[in-house]
This record gives structure tokens, sequence and C-alpha cells, in this order.
């Protein structure tokens, strides 16, 4: 059995942290072979102690021989310390009355303290996966606060758009989502994220061969879109055991590899696609060797390269918006 690997979760008591700590303590994340130790960080407050606590009893009951260990704390730098994976489910919700730009900052807020702990007190090979929202600038926003970090250790989820988009593809065309390929969501884990089809293939054949324009155009790009909403709408509740899937194949191709499939992961831009460094993006990506590389030379025609614009231009706004915190 190798040596245990530390994976820090903050959130866990949660709805998505619930979903997601006992796929990572049955080895769905890393592989079968790697035991793990879970850290969990939680707000300090009684109704999260005790949601944290009864969770800990359950994953003490579930005798996972992967679970090496665990422990809990309200401490970001001993939650962080020496984590080798960390997933970031813990945010403020958006409560009534309150505007986007509200929750922006107050989680922008917890985002820098949680970046400046990371910095302190991580695995200097730290991969974490920031899901708590606006995730794309949550995650810019812990990546500038650790510049001890390379900022290829952060990325935000959207792998859960891309399963929405694959799923939503098969559906349509009656292929099993395996033979899906390449599908593709750019950008922002928001309303403007583009997700594209034109690349992508049903076992072998161009899957824009297999659809009309218009569907695409009008049904699945917002369907995609304003599929979180419809999930809130439809459960009273927003996703959860999807978001944790997708988390737990955000991190589990990263580590292991996606064996050659494009993989839409938001990871801060190196320039790509001309979208500026700094900002936080969906885009394709393989992973191999415990690394990721964004998709080079894929061909965007005038519509895609709009939609690109549009969903940057929202980033742009959202870390000019966070700007005053960033530089405290
Ligand atoms: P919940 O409100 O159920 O859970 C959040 C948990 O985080 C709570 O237990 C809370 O006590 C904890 N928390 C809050 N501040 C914390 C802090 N500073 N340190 C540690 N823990 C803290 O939300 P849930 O439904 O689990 O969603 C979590 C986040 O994921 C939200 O921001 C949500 O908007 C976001 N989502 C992101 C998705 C994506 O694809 N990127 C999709 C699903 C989801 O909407």
């Amino acid at each position: 059995m190798k040596p245990p690997v530390c994976v820090t979760v903050t959130g866990p008591a949660g709805q998505i942290g619930y979903a997601a700590v006992f796929r990572i303590a049955a080895g769905a994340m890393l592989g079968h072979d790697q035991p793990v130790h879970l850290r969990l960080l939680e707000r300090d407050n009684p109704t999260s102690r005790s949601s944290l606590k009864g969770l800990m009893m359950e994953l003490a009951d579930c005798a996972f021989p992967l679970l090496a260990g665990m422990s809990s704390t309200t401490d970001p730098k001993e939650a962080f310390r020496d984590a080798d994976y960390a997933l970031l489910f813990g945010a403020r919700p958006r409560g009534p009355g309150m505007e986007r730009a509200d929750l922006l900052q107050a989680n922008a807020a917890i985002f820098r303290e949680h970046g400046k702990a990371l910095d302190a007190v991580a695995k200097r090979s730290v991969k974490v996966l920031v899901v708590g929202n606006p995730c794309n600038t949550n995650a810019a926003i812990a990546a500038k606060s650790a510049p001890s970090l390379s900022s290829k250790c952060f990325s935000a989820l959207l792998r859960l758009d891309q399963n929405r988009a694959r799923a939503m593809l098969a559906e349509k065309t009656g292929a099993p989502v395996h033979q899906v390929h390449q599908v593709t969501v750019w950008g922002n884990h928001s309303p403007t994220m583009f997700p594209d089809l034109t690349h992508a293939r049903i076992n072998g054949m161009r899957a824009l061969d297999l659809v009309e324009p218009d569907w695409v155009e009008n049904d699945f790009i917002p369907t995609v879109a304003r599929r979180g909403s419809a999930v809130l709408q439809a459960r009273g509740a927003s996703s959860a055991a999807s978001a944790a899937a997708a988390a737990i194949d955000h991190m589990r191709d990263w580590a292991l590899g996606s064996a050659g499939e494009w993989v839409t992961m938001g990871v801060p831009s190196d320039g790509s696609y001309g979208i500026p460094e700094g900002l936080v993006f969906g885009f394709p990506c393989v992973c191999r060797g415990g690394d990721y590389e964004i998709i080079q030379g894929i061909g965007l025609d005038d519509d895609a390269r709009m939609r690109l614009d549009r969903t940057k231009e929202e980033l742009l706004g959202e870390l000019e918006a966070v700007r005053p915190i960033l530089e405290r």
C-alpha cells in the first residue's frame, strides 16, 4: 500500500462536501490503492460543529480501508498543513436580498485567507480545486494570495458544466455518454459560459453533423448554461451530488491522467486564446503525469470568438470588483 496523502476539504458539512467525502475516502478520487488522510475545515459555529461531528461518525462507521485518518479544525493553517490536495467547497451562500456583488466580496475575503494559508503551509505540489462560487474568481484570488506556490496549483470547477454538456449531447443523439468526446466549456462558471460542440465527436463522427444548428444555438447552449438554476428549481436545493462527482472527476484526471480525453478545467490563463494572464478560465485540457496542459490550436470562428470575449469580459469585471481585497 502507498503512504497516505493529505486531502483537505473545506465546507465538508455542506451539501456538496457531504456528497464528496465518502467517495474520496472510498478511493474514487485517487485510486483504490491510495490511502488518504482527510482534513476537514469548517466554520466555527454550533450548527457546523454538530454536522461535522455527525459526518465524522458516519465516516468512521463506513470502515473504509483507505481512510488512514481524519481530523477537523476551524483554523485554515492547520487544515492546509502539508496538504497534497485541497477541495474548496466552503463558501458563503447567497442569502436573501444579497446582490452578486456582495457575494463576490464576502467570498473574496474567504479565498484570500485560504490562499494565504495554502501559501504558508501546503505542500509545494498541492493541487487545489475551488468549487465555492464565483469559483473562477475565487480561484484567481486564492492563486494571487499564494505567491510562493505556482499558479498551476490552482483550478476551478468547470467539469460539472462539461459533464452536463456531454450528457445532454448523448441524450439528444442516443449515443452512450462514453462515446461523446471533445465537448468543451469555455470561460466562466456562469450563464456567460460557452458550451462548444465545434470539435465534439461521437463514436468518431462530428457531433455537428448529427444535430441541427438551431438546437445547438437555442436549446443546447442556453440549457447547459442555466442547468444549475433548473436543478435548483426542481430540487429546491442547488446541485450537490453532481457537483461532488464532477469535483472528483476533475481531481482524479489531474492526479492520475485523462488518458488523452479533453477535460474542461478552470485554470489560470497563460495567454492562450487571447485570454489575459491572471484570469481563471475554462479551457480544454489534457492531463498526464500529475500535470495539465491547455490544448492549443483549436480553431475558433467569429461566433466562438465573440462568446469567449463575452465571458472573458465578465471575468475581468469580477476581478476588478475584488481588487481592493487583493491589495489588502
Ligand atoms: P452549503 O451552503 O451546503 O455548504 C457550504 C459549507 O461551507 C457549509 O457547511 C459552511 O459552514 C461552510 N463554510 C462557509 N464558509 C466557510 C469557511 N470560511 N471555511 C470553511 N467552511 C466554510 O453549500 P454547497 O451546496 O455545498 O455549495 C458549496 C459551494 O459550491 C457554493 O459556493 C456553491 O455556489 C458552489 N457550487 C459550485 C458549482 C460549480 O460547478 N463550480 C456547482 C454547485 C454549487 O453551486
